[in-house]
């Protein structure tokens, strides 16, 4: 028999285990109700998202909250490119890059410049340029005025984008055109002159073939021999629902990381849209334009895509939290589905889903997925 002081300390006991477990409970419930991305990755790398002009003026109060809750890091989706920032010889247009730059200081993120030097979006006076000390001086002058302006502000730039042919040769460009290959080197070591402390990338997309990755490799090996500063590769992640396979993604960010450099996914998003060139035949994209089979999903993501989209960004996190020590950030390229580029490429007009927040600003299961890795 129990006596009575027995009887009362059970009776305590179980109380205090009742409201602890329930507190523990509510705690969890909290945790999960607060979990944030850059909370969960908070230990392993910054998590970024590239922003719109839209959302450099915080016109939209869900996105700016979400911006600012979910992410450690800032990419600029276009404002940065030469054709906005640059777009006549001595013209300069800080009025977004400022807005932008304040933003991601003011709430204390790892801003990025993205891009000091591409054949794409460039100011169209510069296709002009016939002749190397022309181009030598604008290309000076656009490097200097821009990355000092951002000197401690902006605080790792995309210095080259995609200078690279899937052959991993050196793409045609009125850069390479008109100085050689020697305006990588010219473009890095300016950069770094400019502003010695940020960390300066490659940046490209498909980096994942074997071909690319050995001209990518090949082309940060002569930088570093040429003595230039090399901080990192971003790795862009234009990826989709069957393809690069994780091998080849791990074997990319291994082999990058072994020049002794940091590796950062600069551009992630998984298209679950069919590809016009994974079907037979050539120039299909123009007899799909606009139909059904090409744009299957107008209404909404069927249940069965949305739980492959989110077993997919849930095998690519778990890479990346394998590989923690070479990878400084993971940026996904846009907000919200609605935002995605992909919704207009490489076909016109159609309604993707390759992100993490729906275009209602929701978290979509692929973003509870990846959390949950870091339960
Ligand atoms: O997302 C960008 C889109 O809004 C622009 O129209 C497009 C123009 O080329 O550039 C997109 O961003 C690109 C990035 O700057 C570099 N890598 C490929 C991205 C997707 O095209």
């Amino acid at each position: 028999m129990m006596n009575k002081i027995a009887k009362l300390s059970l009776i305590t006991f179980s109380v205090c285990c009742f409201l602890s477990c329930n507190e523990n409970k509510a705690k969890q419930e909290t945790t999960k109700e607060t979990t944030t991305l850059k909370d969960a990755f908070k230990d392993n790398f910054q998590i970024g998202v590239a922003i719109n002009q839209h959302q450099i003026n915080e016109s939209d109060t869900t996105s700016a909250k979400l911006i600012a809750n979910e992410f450690s890091s800032l990419s600029p989706e276009n404002n940065l490119k030469w054709m906005y920032i640059h777009p006549q010889p001595d013209v300069f247009n800080f009025e977004q890059p400022d807005k932008y730059v304040a933003l991601g200081n003011k709430h204390n993120m790892q801003v990025v410049g993205h891009t000091l030097v591409w054949h794409s979006q460039l100011g169209e006076w510069v296709n002009q340029i016939k002749d190397s000390t022309e181009m030598i001086a604008h290309l000076e002058n656009h490097i200097n005025t821009i990355v000092s302006r951002y000197k401690g502000k902006i605080d790792d730039w995309d210095v080259v984008n995609e200078a690279l042919n899937e052959d991993g040769t050196l793409r045609e460009s009125i850069f390479l055109e008109i100085l050689g290959e020697g305006y990588l080197e010219r473009a890095y070591k300016l950069a770094a002159k400019a502003d010695p402390d940020a960390a300066l990338a490659y940046n490209d997309y498909n980096l994942t073939k074997p071909e690319k990755r050995e001209g990518a490799i090949r082309l940060v090996k002569q930088l570093q021999a040429a003595g230039a500063k090399i901080d990192g590769i971003g790795m862009q992640g234009h990826w989709s629902l069957n393809g690069p396979s994780i091998e080849e993604i791990e074997e990319s960010i291994i082999a990058y990381s072994e020049l002794g450099i940091k590796v950062m996914i600069t551009e992630l998003d998984i298209t679950v849209l069919p590809n016009p060139w994974d079907l037979e035949g050539a120039e299909v994209s123009q007899n799909f334009e606009g139909s059904e089979k090409m744009n299957p999903y107008p209404e909404g993501l069927p249940d069965s895509v949305q739980v492959q989209l989110a077993e997919r960004y849930e095998e690519i996190f778990k890479l990346f939290l394998k590989h923690e020590d070479k990878i400084d950030r993971v940026t996904f390229w846009g907000l919200n589905d609605g935002n995605s580029w992909l919704n207009n490429w490489p076909i016109d007009g159609r309604t993707n889903y390759p992100l993490l927040f729906d275009r209602n600003q929701n978290a979509k299961m692929a973003y509870d997925r990846i959390v949950a890795l870091k339960k």
